[in-house]
């Protein structure tokens, strides 16, 4: 029998894991018929909002993107988007980025639909455009090799543009791949485990990881990985990007 008293998650100062055994819903206005975990947010002192949110058939996401963008992953199941007037379905691996003032509503899920959510205030940048409603797909074949390392692949999920102030990247670990050093940097990571298992080294603390867990990483968290286990290990993250340092 597993002890209740237990668990993987930790809550620190510049970093934090969550597992899913400790989940307790939030209830948000417009998202309804679903349970909303917010698994990282400023009040742990982060800038970004990470969430987590199970649908149940019949239930509903109805909202308008106000100072903070949004960024929705289908992690599992499906359901249909009406994103700025622009409508699809969207299946497993499969996301769309709601820019400020994006009027946004999700229905028709499967039951059990899991979706994922990044939540950035925007921070414009004179002279160039705010970003539009992006639609994509993750796809290994558009995820080059990270630093020469074959066994270490990256997919961009948002253009690489200045006027985003956020990116989303897919990193997926080939068996025996590890990040190529202890990645010391401003920038703030949020993450979902997408698939397998992974060791996470994070201020020196060594966390066992897999699929399902999230992970903040705040500015200058020390960050290094490695994929453990007999499949690959991929994340979906987020980071801050394209700003003038304050
Ligand atoms: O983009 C990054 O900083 C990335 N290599 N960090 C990470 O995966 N922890
Ligand atoms: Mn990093």
């Amino acid at each position: 029998m597993e002890i209740s008293a237990l668990t993987r998650s930790v809550v620190k100062r510049n970093h934090a894991v969550i597992a899913p055994d400790g989940y307790v819903n939030s209830n948000v206005p417009g998202w309804t018929d679903c349970t909303v975990n917010v698994l990282i947010n400023e009040q742990m002192g982060a800038r970004l909002c990470q969430t987590l949110v199970t649908l149940r058939a019949g239930g509903q996401l109805r909202g308008r993107t106000e100072a903070a963008q949004i960024f929705f992953y289908v992690v599992s199941g499906q359901l249909q988007a009406e994103v700025g007037g622009e409508a699809r379905t969207l299946r497993a691996d499969q996301y769309v980025y709601a820019p400020i003032g994006t009027d946004y509503l999700f229905t028709e899920p499967t039951e059990g639909t899991q979706v994922l959510t990044f939540h950035k205030v925007y921070e414009p940048l004179p002279g160039h455009a705010t970003p539009g409603v992006y639609f994509g797909e993750r796809d290994l074949s558009k995820a080059p090799i990270f630093m020469n390392d074959e066994a270490l692949r990256i997919q961009e999920l948002l253009p690489n543009e200045p006027g985003f102030d956020m990116a989303v990247n897919i990193f997926t670990y080939d068996i025996g791949g590890h990040l190529p050093m202890v990645e010391t940097h401003i920038m703030e990571h949020g993450l979902l485990y997408l698939q397998g298992q992974a060791i996470y080294m994070l201020d020196h603390e060594w966390y066992p990881v897999k699929k399902g867990d999230a992970i903040w990483m705040g500015p200058y968290c020390q960050q290094w990985a490695t994929a453990m286990g007999k499949e690959p290990s991929v994340y979906i993250y987020y980071k801050n990007v394209n700003r003038f340092p304050t």
